[in-house]
């Protein structure tokens, strides 16, 4: 929690953090990651085939090393929000908030009654039992995380609505998605792709909201680009493009020098 607790505090006072994504449901790809040194890591469910037990498995390993662990939904959906903070999640990146209304029901499943409408249990959160009450008082004061991703031009539209709605700390831009919403699907340099993303930016910033973007590549430079435009939640790349990327780094590098 106390990890958690500085993630917050970074949002709130729109500092930089660099997190990442973990697709591959073994601990030691969390653990790895952990240790790696991010702010923070996300077990993503949307694209991937990560379970809700692994799920729980990779969010023990993240936060067992001091790292608060997000969750990426596979959808806006109620019931795996709660399950998901009940395994003890810090919070969790909502893909496809496009109105205010997604927003709200996001922040709702998050939070007890009177805030919001998440049923009560005793889980990994409420450390099986004895925790519940210190829980309790971290979700009431607004403790979770809960990140909006924009990641459809009509998220674009309506994106002074999404933020305005309280308990949204702040937002994720996901370009695949955001791209392929404009008609142009992976096209992460397009001008108009390009442009969209500096409008969120801007728009975003002008309401004082953090955020940032997903670098899905591990290239440093994108990363370092963003940061200089000024956003402060970055995602740095994610587990199974690093591996693919080191792995055919080494094999290019020496070209066809092996079937001589
Ligand atoms: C996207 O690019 O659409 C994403 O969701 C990245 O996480
Ligand atoms: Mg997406």
């Amino acid at each position: 929690m106390k990890s958690a607790i500085l993630l917050k505090q970074h949002l709130i006072a729109n500092q930089l953090t660099v997190g990442s994504w973990i697709t591959l449901a073994h601990p030691a790809i969390a653990e790895i990651m952990a240790r790696a040194g991010f702010d923070w890591l996300t077990v993503d469910m949307e694209h991937s085939v990560i379970t809700i037990r692994e799920a729980e498995e990779l969010i023990r390993v993240v936060s067992l090393c001091n790292v608060p662990a997000l969750v990426r939904l596979t959808s806006n959906n109620s019931d795996l929000i709660k399950r998901v903070m009940d395994a003890g999640a810090s919070g969790i990146i909502v893909p496809m908030v496009n109105s205010r209304a997604d927003a709200e029901s996001a922040v709702s499943s998050v939070n007890y009654p009177p805030l919001g409408k998440r049923g009560v249990g005793l889980a990994r959160a409420q450390g099986y039992g004895p925790n519940f009450g210190a829980y309790r008082e971290w979700l009431g004061g607004g403790g979770a995380v809960v990140m909006v991703m924009i990641e459809h031009i009509d998220a674009v539209r309506n994106l002074r609505e999404i933020l305005a709605v309280p308990g949204v700390d702040g937002y994720f831009i996901g370009p695949y998605d955001l791209s392929s919403s404009m008609g142009l699907a992976g096209q992460l340099e397009h001008p108009e792709v390009v442009a969209a993303i500096a409008e969120i930016r801007s728009t975003a910033k002008a309401m004082g909201k953090p955020g940032g973007v997903h670098v899905i590549e591990p290239e440093p430079e994108k990363l370092r680009a963003f940061i200089a435009q000024g956003f402060t939640f970055l995602a740095y790349s994610l587990d199974m493009r690093m591996l693919d990327r080191t792995a055919r780094l080494g094999l290019d590098s020496i070209g066809k020098e092996r079937n001589k």
